[in-house]
């Protein structure tokens, strides 16, 4: 995988539907009646800046099952708001105490803290608001509601678990506790965006299974990424605080693995969930390019 150059990847055609999800969100907000400063708020927070990893995992799911990307919109323009809602917050004074964040001042110190908890707490109903009025079949909706509120609670806990460790030890192996945590924190929500595709799809029980074999290697992976380059970039290439979790006394991959144990980690990642892919046509090429890319980000 280290062999894999960022440079050889077609970006602009593994990152396509991005720019739909954004015009659809900002769509949305437009004709949603809130609030003026509420919207500002909650625009600021959700577009412009962000990879949109989320929501192109949802739409290539579908896609890798047979599906239309319009059939999994509504949803991949949820799990971003839920996503966004998880940032504004996690930023806050009283969880990361954050000044930036995709290259420009917190939600929070652009809006004040007050309204930054606010936006948050609408982003995250506004997202399951999205899905059980824009989707046409009730059925859809209930089942991609149901991958939405887990992923989402699971996110919760993960974070929980990172930043206010229950008084019950979660796992003695540093290794088995970093992998419960970010299976978690990180990894939910990418399964989510798998498997609520995947529904949108119509996919079958094994290809469900199979996309979320990918979706768990893929967050464990995509979680190794961002604890490397927290280490290996400043905060200028990475648009945020660099080197913040070792300050803080985080359990990281290059904390437990050292710096060479976390790329050999990636690159085991990185195989497993090509090998989930391996029942796939080539509808989950998009699937293999994003993994590659994810694996290589430089941000
Ligand atoms: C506050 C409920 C609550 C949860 C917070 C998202 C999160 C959980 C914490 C943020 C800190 C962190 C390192 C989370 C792991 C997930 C992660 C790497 C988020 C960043 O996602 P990207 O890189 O962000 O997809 P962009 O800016 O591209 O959208």
């Amino acid at each position: 995988m280290s062999t894999l150059d960022v440079t050889q990847l077609d970006l602009e055609q593994i990152t396509l539907p991005a720019r739909n999800v954004e015009a659809y969100l900002s769509a949305f907000l437009r004709h949603r009646p809130l609030p003026e400063n509420l919207k500002r708020a909650v625009a600021y927070g959700l577009l412009g800046g962000g990879k949109l990893v989320r929501p192109i995992l949802v739409i290539r799911c579908c896609e890798a099952v047979g599906g239309r990307p319009e059939q999994a919109l509504a949803p991949a323009a949820a799990i971003e708001m839920v996503h966004a809602f998880s940032l504004v917050h996690d930023d806050l004074p009283a969880m990361d105490d954050d000044d930036l964040r995709r290259g420009r001042p917190t939600l929070h110190k652009q809006e004040g803290e007050a309204m930054a908890v606010l936006a948050g707490d609408a982003m995250l109903s506004l997202a399951f608001e999205l899905i059980a009025t824009r989707m046409r079949s009730a059925d859809t909706a209930f089942a991609v509601i149901r991958e939405l509120s887990i992923g989402t609670n699971d996110m919760i806990a993960g974070q929980v678990q990172d930043t206010l460790p229950p008084a019950e030890e979660i796992a003695e192996d540093p290794i088995d506790r970093l992998e419960l945590i970010h299976k978690n924190k990180t990894g939910a929500l990418l399964r989510a965006a798998c498997r609520m595709g995947a529904i949108c799809g119509g996919a079958a029980a094994a290809e469900l299974a199979a996309l979320t074999r990918y979706a768990e290697a893929v967050g464990l992976m995509f979680q190794a990424v961002d604890d490397l380059l927290d280490v290996t970039s400043t905060t200028d290439e990475l648009g945020k605080a660099a080197h913040k979790d070792a300050d803080q006394g985080k359990l990281t991959y290059p904390g437990v693995l050292g710096v060479e144990g976390t790329r050999d980690q990636i690159t085991r990642l990185h195989a497993k969930a090509h090998a989930a892919l391996e029942s796939f046509d080539r509808r989950a090429d998009p699937l293999r390019e994003l993994c590659d890319y994810l694996a290589v980000r430089q941000k």
